[in-house]
Formats: structure tokens, C-alpha cells, sequence
């Protein structure tokens, strides 16, 4: 079996990726006011430019599409400006970024909201779970179910945040489809009880993830536009009854519309890979683009699946948030530094830019 495949160069829509790894997008919690990207966010992308391609956190394309305290945004110009210091850096360094574009939908509070509003949903339906806001845990507040009248609304803050993403000079941008967002929470019949166009079959749920694609692909291009999608996972009390018809349906079509990649979570996020039978394969052969992999890959299982062609690139998450010279230590087999979970979310520099790389580790022995 090839070992080396990961750290082969990779074509990605128009540009070329110096190897097979991405960088998931993690979020982090620590933009500043206006919901600016953190002056510390061009050092911490751009140590870990060495990544195929780097995928920044999720980044609200509006007010509404907020969910918890301090994420940035991509929908005014002070933000694009910060993102503009990122991107700049990360190209410098020879790495390539797409920028993930999201709304949280039902998985938000009021305090977050525009005039401190209910978060907006499919169905009225309140989520089992939790945010953070004004410094602590909180329930998700009780959502309103979006009017059909709201939706062309959402869809151009979509295509808006798209266009500012490129005017930041981001390679490409990845609609956030996954983890029981708002996109997910339309797709999926836990969440979902409408009936009108936007639910009750697989084609209506799938609507308006497919109408933002194709809105964001008509806006940057088909080949600067990815998905993330995560058809089993259980992510922030989201569920589906039949989801292999579900995301054979969706894929089918995001391949027609000739998105970039897929970027598919493949079990519970962050959690068990096995959590629910479901078969990644149908959504790879279905897919004519690129399928990037995650969810708690290793070196090991990365050779595997990229040696059996099941996925093209493989995003790791919490191995990029310790390791900024994550592709350095996997090439030479290096031990790798643990992660610190207290800080992922929140905070300063320590555990965000402070991570050693081998170089630095191995000086200061
Ligand atoms: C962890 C904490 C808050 C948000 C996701 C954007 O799961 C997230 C997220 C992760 O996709």
C-alpha cells in the first residue's frame, strides 16, 4: 500500500494543492467587536499554511445566522478587511484557504439575535442543546419557524457572504450543510415538519441546500464552491428517518451543479465513525468532484482510504489545532503534542498560536 499519496500534490477546481490534507474548520471563539477575525487569526492560519488546504471556521453570513459568542462574520466590510490579513498570509506561506460560509438557524439565543428576536428555523421546534453566550452554557432559545417569504432573503446572504469571501481573497468557499445548522435542520425530518414546498418529501427538504449551492456556485463559481454535509451525525439534536435516500438525493444533485467537492463528516462529529450504518461509498461514486473525508482520521486510516480511492483528501480537525506542522510531523512519523479542549473555545493565544512546532518542541529539549 501506498504510504505517500497524502503528500501528493492535488488539483482542486484552479488551484493545486501542495498535498491530500485539509484542515477541518474548527471553531474558535475569538473574533473581536464587530465580529471581526482576531489580529491572532493571521498567525494561527498562517502557521498551519502548510496544509493542502485550509478551511476556515465557520463564519456567520449574517446577524441572524449567529449562534454563539464571538464567531466572526463575512458580512460587513471591517470583516472582509480582517479576513483579507488572513488570506494574504496563508498565500504568502504557499497555502491555500476556502472560507466556510454558515448559518446556525435553530441553534442560536436571543441574545445573539438581531433586536433580540427569536433564532429562525424550518419548524418551531426548540433543540435539545446548548450555546455559548455572554460567557457561559446556555439553552438554545425557542426558534420561529422561517416565513416562505423569508427565504430568497437568506439565499442572498449566502451569495453575499460568497462574494465577500473572494473580495478577502479566499481560494474558494464551502457552504456549512452539516452538524444540525440551519441548512441541515431544513434537509432533515427531525427538524423539519413543514408544508410547503420547503418540506415533507426528500426533494422538498433538499430544497434550499441545493438552491444556496447553486446561489453561492452562480455567485464564485461552481469550481470555488464546496459543501459540508453529515448525514448521521447527531450533532446539536439533529435526526433524519431515512438519511441514504436523503443524501443520495443531495449528492446527486451537487454533483449536477458541479460543486468543487463534498466534504462529508462521516459518522458523529467529533465522535464515533460507526455511530449509524450508512454508506460513504453511494455518496462517492454518486459525486463526479472531489470527496474530502473527516472525521477522527489518523495517518493510518488516511493511507487506507486514499490507497482504496474511497476519498481524495482527508480534513483533520483537532490534530491541526495541536500541531501547526500537522503534514511535517505525519511525513517523518513524528510524535505529535496533545490538545488542551479547555482552550478551543475562547480566549487568547494559549492553545491557538502557542502549539510548537517540531523544530521549535525539539530546541527547546
Ligand atoms: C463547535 C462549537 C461550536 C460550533 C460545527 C460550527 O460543529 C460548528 C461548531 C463546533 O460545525
Amino acid at each position: 500500500m501506498s504510504q505517500t499519496k497524502l503528500f501528493e500534490p492535488y488539483k482542486l477546481g484552479s488551484v493545486t494543492l501542495s498535498n491530500r490534507t485539509v484542515m477541518a474548520p474548527l471553531t474558535r471563539n475569538r473574533a473581536l467587536a464587530g465580529l471581526v477575525p482576531n489580529p491572532l487569526a493571521i498567525e494561527y492560519y498562517g502557521q498551519r499554511a502548510s496544509a493542502g488546504l485550509l478551511i476556515s471556521e465557520a463564519t456567520q453570513i449574517s446577524q441572524q445566522g449567529q449562534g454563539y459568542q464571538d464567531t466572526p462574520g463575512i458580512y460587513s466590510q471591517e470583516q472582509v478587511a480582517g479576513w483579507r490579513k488572513v488570506t494574504d498570509r496563508v498565500h504568502e506561506r504557499g497555502g491555500h484557504i476556502y472560507l466556510q460560509l454558515w448559518h446556525v438557524g435553530r441553534i442560536s439565543h436571543t441574545d445573539l439575535q438581531p433586536n433580540n428576536g427569536a433564532p429562525v428555523a424550518p419548524s418551531a421546534i426548540r433543540a435539545k442543546g446548548k450555546t455559548f453566550v455572554g460567557g457561559t452554557f446556555a439553552d438554545v432559545s425557542e426558534p420561529r419557524a422561517l416565513e416562505l417569504s423569508e427565504i430568497p432573503g437568506i439565499i442572498d446572504d449566502f451569495k453575499r457572504g460568497a462574494a465577500n469571501a473572494i473580495a478577502a481573497g479566499f481560494d474558494g468557499v464551502e457552504v456549512h450543510g452539516a452538524n444540525g445548522y440551519l441548512l441541515e435542520q431544513f434537509a432533515k425530518d427531525g427538524a423539519n415538519k413543514r408544508t410547503d414546498s420547503y418540506g415533507g418529501s426528500i426533494e422538498n427538504r433538499a430544497r434550499l441546500m441545493l438552491q444556496v449551492s447553486q446561489a453561492v456556485a452562480a455567485e464564485v463559481g461552481a469550481a470555488r464552491t464546496g459543501i459540508r454535509i453529515s448525514p448521521v451525525t447527531p450533532a446539536n439534536d439533529i435526526s433524519d428517518s431515512n438519511p441514504q435516500a436523503l443524501y443520495d438525493h443531495i449528492v446527486d444533485q451537487l454533483s449536477a451543479l458541479k460543486l468543487v467537492y463534498i466534504h462529508v463528516v462521516e459518522g458523529a462529529t467529533g465522535g464515533p465513525r460507526d455511530i449509524a450504518p450508512f454508506d460513504y461509498k453511494a455518496l462517492r461514486s454518486r459525486f463526479k468532484g472531489t470527496y474530502i473525508a473527516n472525521n477522527g482520521y489518523t495517518l493510518d486510516l488516511a493511507n487506507k482510504v486514499l490507497a482504496a480511492d474511497d476519498a481524495d483528501l482527508i480534513a483533520f480537525g483537532k490534530l491541526f489545532i495541536s500541531n501547526p506542522d500537522l503534514v511535517e510531523r505525519l511525513k517523518r512519523g513524528a510524535p505529535l503534542n496533545d490538545f488542551d479542549k479547555a482552550t478551543f473555545y475562547g480566549g487568547d493565544a494559549k492553545g491557538y498560536t502557542d502549539y510548537p512546532t517540531l523544530e521549535v518542541a525539539q530546541a527547546a529539549q
